[in-house]
């Protein structure tokens, strides 16, 4: 068993973790399976590897630049608040379910693979469970794991003293989520990218299929009038600049990060060694504000490197060993889609809701203090943002994300309180983990065991409705995009 663990662990640490490389592999055997020259496989597999690598410099220079940036806050102020971020949310567990449930994380590398596994099943059978969706981004599914099994823990502690029944609960629902989560992205995300065929498998899944519906409404509803999308919208005079996404963007972060630097005051940020005593305060908030358009424009090369190479390779896959499967991916793939300027747009958005969120919390003197992390507000608002732009234009484009901010703080706030993550710093904090899972979990802790089955049952009952809203459609969005639109638009006649 210690041999098959050690086998495992490595796996998870050198390929599921490094999505770069479990993208490569799946190009790799996609490619065997559709019998392409050693000499195709070998260069599909690097430019997927390649380009994801490129993908990984964006999103983390992103991240190493402007978490410390936000977090800097805390310290700077003296607050003992939650950080809501998924690095801090897995700390959290992993310094915290010793202490509080008595049980080690080396489980949670095992709920990661049954999950996977179930998810893999569920795809398998998809003629009767209908999912096509397979979750490939490692690092994510490690945090959920995480929280998962303390939320898990937390609604059903009797579970606690038989190892075997928590991992199958726990991955049964882990395994569903992962499933019918990217498989709800499926549909909003052959829209946005004119039948790419990949889906998101993230953080704020259910998010995206609730956000699209919504904007879908909003660009129905103005009565004839419809919200421009922002690719179509050509500012006038001076304002022309903005329709440039590298201007765009740096222009907005100058603005939003400008502030924050400003706030935290050149003296706490030498102390803190993000700059030198010497260093220019000026250049240096000039210098960091744009490095984020820097990160974007690698973020969005390394989309456009690695996509066709994995949906091309994904039909090997999905023509043989897991028919019809479509790939889930990071929700960053979505940034090369669609309407740059969305990116910059639902992150303010975001961060706006967010911050009046917090000072809310202020205000009500909430026991649970909530500083926003950099991946929630960026990674989740841009993604609705990208989503609600495609669907319901401009204003979808800034009500949608600027709500999730609300839902990301408050949500975050009640359920790291509850559970009781928040005494040890820091909860996932990801739509989807502010909102549904808190969700999950209050149905399971007041229901017990009723509670599970009816989120299991939810759970499996969503891609059920899904398909009998559109049984002819649902198979041909992913098999056949094209012949998929034809039928659309005839339906339209
Ligand atoms: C996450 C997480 C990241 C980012 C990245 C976005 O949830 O853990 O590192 O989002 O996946 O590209």
């Amino acid at each position: 068993m210690d041999i098959l663990l050690a086998i495992w662990t490595y796996i998870v640490e050198n390929i599921l973790k490094q999505p770069a490389f479990f993208i490569g592999l799946m190009v790799l055997v996609g490619y065997i399976l559709l019998r392409k020259p050693w000499y195709d496989c070998l260069s599909g597999t690097i430019k997927a590897v390649v380009g994801y690598m490129i993908l990984l410099v964006g999103s983390g220079g992103l991240v190493g630049n402007f978490r410390p940036v936000l977090v800097g806050l805390k310290d700077r102020f003296n607050l003992s608040a939650t950080v809501i971020d998924p690095y801090f949310g897995q700390n959290a567990v992993t310094a915290g379910v010793e202490e509080v449930f008595g049980k080690s994380f080396s489980q949670v590398m095992v709920l990661v693979l049954i999950a996977f596994v179930a998810n893999i099943l569920l795809v398998r059978f998809r003629k009767i469970t209908k999912l096509r969706a397979v979750f490939t981004t490692g690092h994510v599914q490690v945090q959920q794991a995480s929280t998962a099994y303390w939320l898990i823990l937390f609604a059903l502690p009797g579970l606690a003293t038989n190892n075997t029944a928590i991992l199958i609960v726990m991955a049964l629902i882990l395994g569903l989520y992962w499933a019918v989560g990217s498989n709800m992205t499926i549909k909003p995300s052959q829209e946005l990218t004119d039948g790419a065929g990949f889906c998101i498998a993230h953080q704020q899944m259910f998010g995206i299929a609730l956000f699209s519906a919504i904007a879908e409404r909003m660009g129905k509803s103005t009565r004839g009038k419809k919200s421009k999308k922002l690719e179509d919208i050509e500012l006038p005079g001076f304002m022309s600049i903005f329709n440039e996404n590298m201007v765009c963007t740096s222009l907005l972060m100058f603005l939003f990060f400008g502030i924050i630097l400003v706030v935290l005051g050149k003296d706490y940020l030498v102390e803190a060694k993000f700059m030198l005593e010497t260093d220019s305060f000026l250049f240096y908030i000039m210098k960091t504000c744009l490095n984020f358009a820097v990160y974007l424009a690698i973020l969005q090369l390394g989309v456009r490197t690695f996509v066709t190479e994995l949906t091309t390779a994904f039909q090997g896959i999905s023509n043989t060993i897991l028919p019809g499967a479509v790939p889930g991916v990071d929700c960053a793939v979505a940034y090369g889609f669609g309407s740059p300027n969305a990116v910059p747009i639902g992150f303010i958005a975001g961060a706006v809701g967010q911050f009046l969120a917090i000072g809310a919390l202020i205000l009500l003197k909430s026991p649970v203090l909530i500083i926003a992390g950099f991946v929630p507000v960026f990674f989740d608002n841009a993604t609705i943002a990208v989503y609600a732009n495609n669907k319901g234009g401009l204003r979808a484009a800034v009500i949608l994300p600027f709500i999730s901010g609300l839902c990301q703080v408050f949500g975050s706030a009640l359920i790291a309180g509850w559970v009781g993550m928040a005494a040890y710093g820091g909860y996932l904090g990801m739509w989807d983990w502010a909102v549904v899972w808190p969700v999950f979990t209050v149905v399971m802790k007041y229901l017990s065991y009723a509670g599970l089955a009816i989120v299991v049952i939810a759970l499996i009952a969503i891609p059920q409705i899904e398909y009998r809203m559109d049984k002819e459609g649902y198979f041909l969005l992913t098999d056949d995009y094209e012949a998929y639109k034809e039928r659309k638009a005839q339906a339209k006649k």
